[in-house]
């Protein structure tokens, strides 16, 4: 489905005079709005294909209707996204749930929302109908080669599927881990497994990226294989150039200060991916910025202020994606309440006033280094990324156009109530 130009129109129409007036006042007060509005535009979020239908527990799941039944209705879906903020210009695919059919004509339809692709994920934490080896005591780490061959094949069809796409990346979450102390050898699980992700890495092409996420817990309860920074960046390490860390926001134990990750990563030129959410307790997957909208403040600001030290664009020298879930949520509005908050929160480290910020921490300064970051924080940046979409063609408000033309009706309409996005 798509929302008209003229109702886009007529929307931004209505809204205009108020948005305006607000938006004056704001850029009268800041020195460098137009620089910090072509970075706004230009800042693109992937979305993960798996986001577009209702998540779940294992526990239950509660789907609302209209989800998209197959990777073309997902890209209509992410289409839809980008054309309200302008902001959703990738989506990050997910093998095998999103195999094309065609890879030509996806490539022409993505082409048309005007959509790129983005990280392609693996996946070798299920097992697939028709797999001859089971992923149930792991992938790569596992103590039987065939096992381990089966992942490194998979890993190098998602590359394959990746190229046909125009894709540049790959994207490695591993499951493997252990459940109870003395399942595993930690050294020959850490050993397999990066004997397992070389021959992946031999397969990448030349311009290609390879991300190597981790997360602390969960599926596996006592040890996780890629388990924190500092296995993920001695993965990566070892690899290689092309090889980066990849920091999904739920994927640490609780109160990691996750800012000084981003930064020390940055710093070493390890830091290649996002993956943006939020959570209360665990990787709960929750819309960015619903719960601890200051530490993704804080993290941005070390994101502009690591991207900056190394001359880096800020658009386009790491991948950003959502990774995130919705239980009791329309997921396309959860998403478009996502990037707002991602872009809220950019604006947000864009207005740091740097040369007073290091000043302050030369002098140790400690009341004026935090008001820095407070004022920064406490300005409200709705307006400036309003006028950074309306100027990319997007609308003023997304989410009230979303519901005033009844996007999940006319979607439930087409493609009934009972479906289920494929992958979940
Ligand atoms: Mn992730």
């Amino acid at each position: 489905m798509r929302i008209e130009k003229n109702k886009l129109q007529e929307h931004n129409r209505s809204l205009l005079a108020e948005h305006e007036r607000r938006y004056e006042f704001f850029a009268s007060g800041i020195k460098n709005a137009e620089s910090i509005l072509q970075k706004l535009i230009d800042f693109q979020v992937a979305i993960p294909s798996w986001a577009l239908g209702t998540g779940g527990t294992r526990f239950g799941r509660f789907p609302s209707g209209g989800e998209p039944r197959n990777l073309e209705e997902k890209i209509e879906d992410v289409g839809l996204l980008h054309s309200l903020n302008r902001s959703s210009g990738a989506i990050s695919l997910h093998i095998p749930w999103d195999i094309p059919k065609n890879a030509a004509e996806i490539k022409t339809l993505a082409a048309q929302y005007d959509l790129r692709f983005d990280a392609m994920n693996s996946n070798t934490f299920q097992d697939q109908p028709g797999q001859p080896l089971t992923y149930k005591f792991g992938s790569m780490q596992h103590v039987d080669k065939s096992v381990r061959k089966q992942a490194v094949e998979h890993n190098i069809e998602v590359i394959k599927h990746g190229i046909d796409l125009g894709s540049t990346s790959l994207t490695v979450w591993l499951s493997d881990g252990s459940c109870f102390p003395g399942q595993l050898n930690f050294r020959k699980a850490f050993q397999n497994t990066l004997e397992s992700l070389k021959e992946v890495y031999a397969a990448l092409p030349a311009d290609w990226k390879m991300f190597v996420e981790y997360k602390a817990y969960e599926p596996n309860f006592y040890s996780t294989t890629v388990g924190d920074w500092g296995q993920s960046l001695l993965y990566a390490s070892k690899l290689g150039s092309k090889a980066f860390t990849l920091v999904d926001l739920g994927h640490h134990l609780p109160n990691a200060n996750i800012e000084q990750i981003v930064a020390l990563l940055l710093m070493e030129g390890k830091l290649g991916g996002f993956h943006f959410n939020d959570s209360k307790y665990g990787d709960d997957d929750l819309t960015v910025g619903s719960i601890k909208p200051y530490q993704l403040f804080l993290i941005f600001n070390e994101l502009v202020d690591g991207m900056d030290a190394r001359a880096m664009n800020h658009a386009t020298d790491l991948g950003w994606m959502i990774d995130a879930s919705h239980n009791v949520k329309d997921p396309l509005e959860d998403l478009l309440q996502s990037v707002e908050a991602i872009m809220i929160s950019y604006a947000q480290a864009l207005l740091v006033d740097r040369k007073k910020l290091i000043d302050a921490q030369q002098d140790n300064d400690v009341v004026t280094a935090q008001e820095i970051l407070q004022n920064a924080f406490r300005t409200d940046t709705r307006t400036l990324v309003a006028e950074a979409r309306l100027r990319a063609g997007g609308a003023l408000d997304p989410l009230a156009i979303f519901r005033k033309e009844k996007v999940r009706q006319a979607l439930i309409k087409d493609r009934g109530t009972k479906t289920v996005a494929t992958g979940l």
